[in-house]
């Protein structure tokens, strides 16, 4: 008997709030309305290398830019898309740019997670109300496509959170952007039926690390500042001491849209993931990006085949029958999970299908998640164990454990 891969809708077909795990929220009557992420800015050591990688290793599309060419001295900034997920990757062109000083402090990094609210004056003012610190005042940015606002607000470490009101904005990205073809053309690649026609669609969650003691401290803000609420899951002080060396809790916004797991070092028998990534980053930041595919057999076949390497998984997890009988039936045979080195979890509401790329820069800081979501909100609770351990497995490649 051949066990046949029930291959998901094509990516035009699958809602994005669906691959989220988004819920239904009114978000009009909320202190803080967020109608969802923006973007995700990556500063970098070099932009148009960057971008090429995201281009032939994440499948990207590179839709606008904009550099010294359009009177920008600073930085190159590349904007590139998959489904509604959108990076910037900027570089500095000069010693003295502000992505000089943030790169030479942590190498390539996450500076900006941006959310995109309805109303940026009232977002900022209330978020400063309630003891967020003001970045840049709301102020208008113009050109022949329209008008976007913005806003930002510090986040842990140097990260801040820009707040965006695009809605009378046409151009492709913000306002001296320009229009710049993909860099890399896969369409023979997609026409073969050889790489998927995205890699990933949406960003499911952004994770942070934060030091030690600080972690509520900045559940607190979420809640405050935000109206964010916990998530069912956690890593709580019994699980970290066992196997996971880290404390975990997760903020959402209303819709579930956004969802911002915050992690912090746990003290444990083996130096903590957290702490090797808080030394070599140089403070806390953000940790993985986790975005959402609907066919992670095809997105990992793709990005393995550009090189991107992923974590290890053991044999043993896929044989072992406990896990086997929580899992049930998924829509792939575990043989081909397993030959992939994919996880599954299984909660009350459905599973999930996840697998974690190894840091991608030099330095053993920021990694990827893809996520395929079948009814469950969760974050992979059920493979905590085997994901740390794989992540030690690392640590002590590295000799950082
Ligand atoms: O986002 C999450 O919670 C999961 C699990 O250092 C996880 O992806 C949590 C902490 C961590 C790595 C992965
Ligand atoms: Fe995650």
């Amino acid at each position: 008997m051949t066990h046949a891969i029930d291959r998901p809708q094509t990516a035009e077909d699958v809602d994005v709030d669906e691959l989220i795990g988004a819920v239904a929220h009114d978000i009009t009557a909320d202190p803080f309305p967020v109608k969802g992420l923006d973007h995700v800015r990556f500063l970098v050591g070099n932009a148009k290398q960057a971008a090429h990688y995201y281009s032939t290793a994440f499948g990207m599309t590179c839709v606008a830019y904009r550099g010294p060419e359009q009177g920008y001295r600073d930085h190159a900034e590349y904007v590139l898309t998959s489904g509604s997920a959108r990076f910037v990757l900027a570089g500095a062109v000069h010693a003295g740019a502000p992505a000089s000083a943030h790169v030479a402090a942590h190498s390539d990094g996450v500076s900006d997670i941006a959310l995109q609210v309805p109303d940026v004056d009232n977002a900022y003012a209330h978020a400063l109300a309630q003891g967020a610190t003001g970045v840049t005042a709301p102020h208008d940015l113009t050109d022949e496509h329209g008008t976007v606002r913005m806003a930002a607000i510090a986040a842990y470490g140097d990260t801040v959170h820009s707040l965006v009101d695009r809605s009378r904005y046409s151009g492709p990205f913000l306002p001296g952007f320009v229009a710049r073809k993909p860099i890399v053309d896969r369409q023979p690649m997609i026409d073969a039926g050889v790489q998927p026609k995205r890699f990933f669609q949406a960003v499911d969650h952004i994770v942070g690390n934060v030091e030690l003691g600080k972690m509520d401290e900045w559940v607190e803000f979420y809640r405050r500042v935000m109206g964010f609420t916990n998530m069912a899951e956690f890593i709580g002080d019994d699980i970290a001491t066992d196997y996971s060396a880290l404390m975990s809790k997760v903020v959402a916004s209303g819709t579930r849209k956004v969802k911002f797991p915050l992690n912090e070092p746990a003290v444990a028998r083996k130096k903590s993931q957290i702490d090797e990534y808080l030394e070599f980053y140089g403070g806390p930041g953000a940790q993985h990006i986790a975005v959402a595919t609907n066919d992670i057999l095809a997105s990992v076949d793709a990005m393995r085949a550009a090189g991107v390497e992923f974590l290890d998984t053991p044999d043993s997890y896929y044989d072992d029958p406990e896990l086997r009988a929580r899992i049930g039936e998924v829509r792939a045979p575990i043989e081909e999970l397993k030959k992939r080195k994919i996880l599954v979890d299984r909660d009350e509401d459905g599973y999930l299908l996840q697998i974690f790329t190894k840091p991608v820069q030099d330095r053993p800081t920021v990694f990827f998640e893809l996520i395929e979501r079948h009814g469950s909100l969760g974050f992979g609770k059920g493979n905590f164990k085997a994901l740390f351990e794989a992540i030690e497995r690392e640590q002590e490649r590295r000799g950082n454990l």
